[in-house]
């Protein structure tokens, strides 16, 4: 078949591939997530043939013990990389908060997609409809297995129990309403959504109750590094603000050397182009907390004459047709919150909290 000619942003025509095949996890929630992103992607390359592989990460296998306690941190990704590496795949759809703050060397974030809500929300057992993570009897066991949700619930509402829960959303969700040993589960709302149990939120957490994860509820696109035709490609599917964000808040997890075994959170909003990071780290039981917010500008982003020609990476993310200047002070702000907390002893409290997680 001749190959179409198809104009992609920022970089004039292109010649396309005549199939891109997108890797996923099995899970009901990456499989929907790798089809949302192979739907817009073919709405923008109809003469493509969009092809998808499915595969078994460490992480899937692992059902028994909690992330926090895996120590790998790639634990979603690896095998997914591998055959990126190996041309088996050509991209691959990942929550963005599941990939860590450093990718090895080759591989690189060619997409951020337009954020779902990021808060995090609270999953009732049907026996307690109609209640709150307030309201909840004393003593009530909370499911997760998020040092960050525990550590800033346990502070916040001192009367609840909080336990580990492992497995997909939808062995999550069973284990809740199936058995009596859960009251309620804390859940990304973005994921809920996705799967289609939007009408199982029962409370939406605020930032005061509880800050989200680095990059909790945006999509990432990862790809070879070298590979800049499917890179100006996918590059298409780039929400700037969600990148913007998502570069501040993923600079922020870097400068303190943190991951998902560590309590760090965060809450980021933009408005009149300046962009405000909040972040803050805990000790597991929330005892201890750091928190601040800093701001910086962004306008430069209306700015299309300071977009680089260059693959500058910002915490692994690659995007080319977003100014430069602006993902700069993004990824500036998210340096200079973590070295405000680690003046004030961050790292001391990340450090004491791994150890007493290791030892759990
Ligand atoms: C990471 C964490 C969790 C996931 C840690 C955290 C939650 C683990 C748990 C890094 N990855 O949030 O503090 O609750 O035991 C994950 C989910 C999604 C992506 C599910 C969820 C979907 C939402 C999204 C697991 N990764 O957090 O409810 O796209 O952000």
């Amino acid at each position: 078949m001749a190959e179409l000619k198809v104009p992609v942003r920022g970089n004039g025509n292109l010649d396309l591939p005549s199939t891109i095949i997108i890797g996923t996890r099995k899970s009901q929630l990456a499989r929907i997530q790798t089809d949302t992103v192979a739907e817009m992607l073919q709405k923008l390359y109809p003469s493509v043939h969009f092809e998808i592989v499915g595969m078994t990460t460490t992480g899937d296998k692992i059902l028994d013990t909690a992330l926090s306690k895996i120590g790998e941190k790639s634990l979603f990704t690896k095998e997914l990389e591998n055959a990126l590496e190996r041309n088996e795949v050509d991209l691959v759809v990942h929550s963005l908060k599941d990939l860590p703050t450093t990718l090895p060397p080759g591989f690189t974030i060619a997409a951020v997609c337009k954020r779902e809500n990021p808060q995090d929300a609270v999953v009732l057992h049907p026996q307690n409809a109609g209640k709150t993570l307030d309201t909840l009897p004393e003593k009530s066991v909370i499911g997760t297995s998020s040092l960050r949700r525990a550590a800033q619930l346990k502070k916040r509402f001192p009367h609840l129990e909080f336990r580990d829960i492992r497995g997909n959303l939808n062995t999550r969700l069973r284990k809740l309403d199936e058995k009596n040993e859960f009251s309620a589960i804390i859940l990304a709302a973005a994921g809920l959504k996705r799967i289609g149990w939007e009408n199982r939120i029962s409370q939406l957490l605020d930032p005061e109750d509880c800050l989200y994860a680095v990059s909790q509820g945006a999509l990432g696109v990862e790809v070879r590094a070298k590979d800049q035709v499917i890179m100006d490609m996918v590059s298409a599917l780039h929400d700037p603000d969600t990148v913007l964000r998502c570069v501040a808040e993923r600079a922020f997890m870097r400068h303190l050397e943190g991951g998902c075994s560590v309590p760090v959170a965060v809450h980021t909003l933009i408005k009149d182009s300046q962009l405000y990071l909040t972040g803050a780290v805990y000790s597991l039981d929330g005892s201890d907390c750091l928190k601040d917010t800093m701001q910086t500008s962004v306008a430069s982003i209306l700015q299309e004459d300071s977009i680089t020609a260059d693959y500058v990476q910002h915490v692994g993310i690659t995007a080319k047709n977003i100014p430069d200047s602006a993902l700069v002070a993004a990824e500036k702000l998210g340096v200079d919150l973590a070295n405000l907390l680690l003046c004030q002893g961050a790292k001391e409290i990340l450090t004491v909290a791994r150890q007493l997680n290791d030892a759990k």
